[in-house]
């Protein structure tokens, strides 16, 4: 009953979506018992009758919600309930139902009304399953959801279980579970869950790709997929802001040619009109006909060996590594948190961030449409290390499942295949050589790369690579406390970087750790005066590397808001380089960075 089907649900005249928002019920697996819901059959029962059992809110992570640190710090199988009614109008011989989870975290099995309706494996990315035949229409339905958030060497991104011998130290029996990466990892059903009707056939996926002809002339390449029944004609409709049409056309494989396009550009381009978007209008040629809209954007994207050009105009990113990080709700998706963090983007004068360290939400890149910010979006493969063939195949999926949901964003500009992999041994350079090709198949319109952080001796695999990246945390990590060897140290690794590759290089993390209302002059590490100096040291290398002609394409401070980490004792249960609290206020870091992002404006 799965289905591929994965573009972002909508409602129009010939569809009808309901969310399943609010608090489900939920249990956990003993940690010595981990298959008893499968073996009891959970999903066919009600919890309330099973006992034992939490309310947790859905869409939100499981693990800030209760006082419980047994949830909080849970790996394994949790099973979530809840009951909805579906209307008895709703009739499965002249619709389809599906139903569609924005993010489960990680691996997830679902049922309804006691069946197997679909299964799927990968935080952060949407998945579909056919409800049509398992809902009981007018009358109650029960949707079962069990999720295990366990992470192996063969999942993106990896974790590693170990049971330690030495029963001196530890009881018999006694699990450790960790991950390379540093920040916490929430889990459970992270966003939206949405059921939602299409007629018989529907319109099941949409591809764009757009460019300039002459005489102002905007063009759109795109491709419908009509899926249910065989239809072979669309009528599409393209309309401006004012609902104006545009441009039209009677075929679902074509091109559309707007006379006097509007692109779209980013924000601070120094553009009167940034982010325009047109409606792209699908409807179906038949008696049911189904109709779907989707924003899209008239841009092109290049890239040189020196340079990244949108619109034929270089472009140079001003931004930051966020996180999906928030109080209570943990990586759970907020509009109000995703609509605050754009006022602040756009505050400090910002034009992009990457989607450290996983695929974000899709609301979350419209409104970067929206609003002309640029994304890098990256794959949740965070230090991977160990590069065996079932890894590949899943990092090759997940891939495809990105590239599908993301490809059509005018905001997107880039694909992250990973955060600091290990790069240096043969089976990385084979791997991430095979990774990007896969990749490039999907898509030829956008630069891929991974964020490197190895020294250039060991970053091996960079250069299968579109783009340069680098992470350094000079005078943090390494020789803490001497800001003055930064100009020194960084200036240096550009060059070598871009003169060994000759390709352009993205300044990817920079950042120190401060507490905010710390203060210490001379400065000193935590403090707000050491994050303001070790930026502005930064920012001077910054100026002399474009001064002298070496390809840097841009700047990303580490991190853009303070975010939890795991327990440990070299940071209080946050990693604090935010220019933001996690609370979303300003540190005085924020304060410089928007002196000199504005100071971009003025200049262009
Ligand atoms: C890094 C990682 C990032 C960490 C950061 C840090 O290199 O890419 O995920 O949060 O360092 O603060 O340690």
């Amino acid at each position: 009953c799965s289905s591929a089907n994965i573009l972002y649900p909508v409602e129009s005249e010939s569809r009808e979506l309901r969310t399943l928002h609010g608090l489900w019920n939920f249990k956990i697996s003993p940690l010595f018992n981990q298959m008893i819901g499968f073996d009891e059959k959970w999903y066919t029962k009600r919890f309330d009758t099973l006992g034992d059992f939490w309310k947790i809110p859905v869409p939100s992570s499981y693990n800030d919600i209760s006082t419980n640190s047994t949830i909080r710090d849970y790996v394994g199988w949790s099973w979530y309930q809840y009951e909805f009614y579906v209307p008895k109008r709703w009739t499965k011989d002249q619709l389809n139902v599906f139903l569609r989870f924005g993010s489960v975290h990680f691996k997830s099995t679902v049922w309804l009304n006691g069946q197997l309706c679909v299964d799927h494996e990968g935080g952060h990315l949407p998945f579909t399953g056919d409800a049509t035949n398992l809902l009981k229409y007018g009358e109650s339905n029960l949707i079962v959801v069990a999720v295990n958030n366990t992470l192996t060497p063969d999942t993106i991104p990896q974790g590693f279980t170990t049971f330690p011998n030495n029963t001196y130290k530890y009881p018999k029996g006694y699990r450790i579970y960790s991950h390379d990466f540093d920040y916490f990892d929430y889990s459970g059903i992270n966003r939206a869950v949405q059921i939602y009707t299409t007629p018989k056939a529907y319109v099941c996926d949409i591809t764009i790709l757009t460019s300039f002809g002459n005489n102002s002339e905007g063009i759109v390449d795109y491709k419908v997929d009509i899926c249910g029944i065989n239809i072979s004609t669309c009528h599409i409709t393209l309309l401006d802001v004012n609902r104006n049409t545009v441009a039209e056309s009677d075929t679902c494989f074509g091109k559309l040619i707007i006379p006097n396009v509007i692109p779209w550009w980013p924000i601070m381009s120094g553009k009167k009109q940034i982010a325009y978007l047109y409606t792209f209008q699908v409807k179906t040629n038949n008696e049911n006909s189904d109709y779907y809209r989707m924003k899209i954007g008239v841009r092109t994207l290049q890239w040189t060996s020196k340079e990244l050009l949108l619109n034929d105009e270089p472009i140079y990113l001003r931004g930051f590594g966020k996180h999906e990080d928030f109080i209570i709700r943990g990586r759970g998706y907020d509009d109000a948190l995703s609509a605050r963090d754009f006022y602040l983007i756009k505050w400090l004068g910002a034009n992009s961030f990457r989607t450290s360290h996983y695929p974000y939400a899709e609301e979350t890149l419209q409104q970067a449409d929206e609003e002309g910010i640029l994304v890098i979006v990256e794959s949740a493969a965070c230090s991977i290390k160990l590069f065996g063939s079932n890894l590949l195949e899943f990092h090759k999926r997940t891939m495809t499942e990105n590239v599908n949901r993301d490809k059509n964003h005018p905001s997107v500009i880039m694909w992250s295949l990973a955060n600091e992999p290990s790069n240096h041994l043969n089976s990385s350079v084979a791997y991430f050589q095979e990774l990007y090709q896969h990749v490039r198949r999907l898509d030829q319109s956008r630069p891929i790369t991974f964020v490197n952080s190895q020294q250039i001796q060991n970053a091996k695999a960079i250069e299968f690579m579109d783009i340069l990246t680098l992470n350094r945390y000079s005078s943090w990590y390494s020789d803490s406390g001497h800001l003055d060897v930064i100009k020194y140290q960084i200036y240096k690794e550009f060059v070598a970087f871009t003169k060994i590759y000759k390709k352009p290089m993205l300044f990817t993390e920079y950042g120190a750790g401060s507490l905010s209302g710390l203060h210490s002059l001379p400065e000193t590490m935590w403090s707000e005066d050491y994050h303001v100096t070790l930026l502005q040291e930064h920012f001077k290398t910054f100026d002399s590397l474009i001064e002298n002609g070496v390809p840097i394409l841009g700047e990303m401070i580490w991190n853009f808001a303070d975010f939890k980490t795991p327990q440990e004792y070299i940071r209080p249960g946050l990693c604090v380089k935010g220019l933001f609290t996690r609370e979303r206020q300003p540190k005085m870091a924020a304060y410089l960075v928007k002196e000199r992002f504005n100071k971009f404006l003025s200049n262009s």
